[in-house]
């Protein structure tokens, strides 16, 4: 499998994250993906590209413009005010508030255009974030000019960026990215299935009011875990969209037994779409030794994942999400391509 990867997602590196109250290292930071790239050389995947420029026409066709405007400047914006450590949102415009204005200081904007505090804004973040856009476009063009699979190592990950708002260490929507791309470029119906631990509250919301892009998210029941506040079972779309979007929340302490039902159902709903194209957001943090994670996969399941894949025969992007259990991310995430290769 043809793998895309550029080495610029290291210019994306947040110190600190509040988590449990105190300000910690962050979870996603570089080594993540230097551990996916080591594995894709040492199981040899297939060969490794660098990514095309494709500019923020594509990017603009998901994202609002005054949100990739903010996310061009916050940094410049921030380091006017003579500040120099990582921009991190304080505040938010939750409900009575307003959000009819947009504020000219750096400090709303941050609250205005995010959903939590989990988006360190760093100098490289905004050339790291169009790099990771790239890398999932040109994995999607290769789609387009006939490759069956293409593994997109995207970093930072993507799929909790909606339209408009960044939040849980996402930016711009890689894998969103990527599906409106190949509907731009002549698929008619493209799937986007999200096996990454957290719901996809992003990417859902890009799509929920759409037939032509189906959303399946197999995830830990928000009621227990983030993104919270979107994820749950009735949510099956709007409008036009009403039957293409399917939510899998499953509990805490998942294991093989209990996911492997789930899929084969999400998997049974993506056959009966019969899209042009699949994208995968592709999450790791479901293994058992996940940091911030409470499912109980094991290595090996990652190729039951990747098998049940491969069995819908479709032209296949993987776009990499999270994932957090540094020395095991490599292992597990090329399993799964090793698993849809062995059954495509
Ligand atoms: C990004 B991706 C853990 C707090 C979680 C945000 C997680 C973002 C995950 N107790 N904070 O979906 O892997
Ligand atoms: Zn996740």
């Amino acid at each position: 499998m043809l793998s895309i990867y550029s080495d610029r997602h290291r210019l994306h590196h947040g110190k600190t994250e509040l988590i449990d109250g105190l300000m910690q290292p962050c979870f996603e930071m570089p080594q993540r993906l230097d551990m996916v790239l080591e594995r894709v050389r040492s199981a040899r995947l297939g060969e490794v590209q660098g990514p095309d420029a494709f500019g923020l026409a594509p990017v603009l066709r998901v994202h609002a413009r005054p949100y990739v405007d903010f996310l061009a400047s916050a940094w410049q914006q921030w380091q006017a005010l003579g500040r120099s450590h990582d921009a991190l949102p304080l505040n938010w415009p939750v409900r009575g508030l307003r959000t009819d204005r947009i504020p000219h200081d750096i400090d709303g904007q941050l609250g205005y255009f995010s959903m939590d505090a989990g988006v360190p804004i760093t100098a490289g973040t905004w050339t790291a974030v169009q790099e990771a856009a790239d890398v999932a476009l040109t994995g999607a063009r290769h789609l387009q000019w006939g490759q069956r699979s293409a593994f997109a190592m995207c970093r930072p990950p993507g799929h909790h960026a909606a339209s408009d708002y960044m939040g849980g260490y996402c930016y711009l929507n890689n894998a969103a990215i990527a599906a409106q791309y190949l509907r731009d470029q002549g698929c008619r119906r493209v799937a986007v299935l999200d096996v990454d631990y957290h719901h996809g509250n992003g990417t859902q919301s890009i799509f929920y009011d759409r037939a032509d892009v189906m959303f399946i998210s197999l995830h830990a029941d928000p009621l227990s875990e983030y993104p919270y506040f979107l994820g749950h079972a009735d949510e099956t779309g709007q409008g036009e969209g009403i039957g293409f979007n399917r939510n899998f929340p499953l509990p805490l302490g998942t294991d093989w037994n209990t996911y492997r039902p789930a899929l084969d159902e999400a998997c049974a709903s993506l056959a009966a779409y019969g899209p042009d194209a699949l994208v995968v957001s592709l999450g790791v943090d479901t293994f058992e030794k996940d940091p911030i994670s409470g499912f109980r996969l094991r290595n090996q399941d990652y190729l039951r994942i990747g098998e049940a894949i491969g069995g819908l025969a479709r032209p296949t992007l993987f776009v990499m999400e999270g994932g957090y259990a540094v020395a095991d991310i490599g292992v597990n995430a090329v399993n799964v391509l090793q698993g849809f290769e062995a059954r495509a």
